[in-house]
């Protein structure tokens, strides 16, 4: 099932979700239906607070074909080094990207969806997007990296995008 995402700036995006303690059907559903709605998009991550569920729940393809799902469930960051530029979007910003410094090597301990433990090492795009998507279940958004003039431009941009949608 394809779930709607909650589009900035709305409030419970702002939540910052639970570990998850029961690992069960129900988990498995989520995971499958935020990999659905991750592909249709399409992009190439996906937290649950975007979904507006509020637990640590993390889907991310960064795979050219499609088919590298990795499911994080209550990640935590190990280790970070050095520091990275790079162009993001999200799907609750839709039509904004800009630059974001991120830290350019990590390493995570998380779950999968059955409860089994796992440690991954990432840099470049996978870095990102791990920590984009760390951001969400902290309710933190990546324009919050902006500068506030950057983000005061974004607000007006989406007043008059809101206008214009009557
Ligand atoms: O699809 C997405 N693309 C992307 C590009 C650069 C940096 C981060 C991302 S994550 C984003 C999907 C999303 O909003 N995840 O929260
Ligand atoms: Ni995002």
């Amino acid at each position: 099932m394809i779930l709607s995402i909650l589009e900035y700036p709305d409030p419970r995006l702002r939540k910052v979700a639970a570990p998850v303690t029961s690992f069960g059907p129900d988990l498995v559903r989520l995971v499958h239906d935020m990999a659905e709605t991750m592909y249709s998009a399409p992009g190439i991550g996906l937290a649950a607070t975007q979904v507006d569920v509020h637990k640590r729940v993390i889907v991310i393809d960064i795979s050219e074909a499609r088919d590298g799902l990795l499911v994080l469930v209550n990640p935590e960051i190990l280790e970070a080094e050095g520091e990275a530029e790079c162009e993001e979007g999200c799907l609750s910003v839709p039509g904004y990207y800009d630059k974001v410094t991120r830290a350019a090597r990590i390493r995570v301990r998380a779950q999968d969806e059955h409860g089994a433990s796992r440690e991954i090492a990432a840099d470049g795009l996978l870095a990102v997007c791990v920590q984009h998507e760390m951001d969400h279940l902290m309710g933190k958004v990546f324009v919050d990296h902006l500068s506030s003039l950057k983000r005061a431009r974004l607000a007006a941009k989406l007043k008059k995008r809101q206008r214009l949608a009557g």
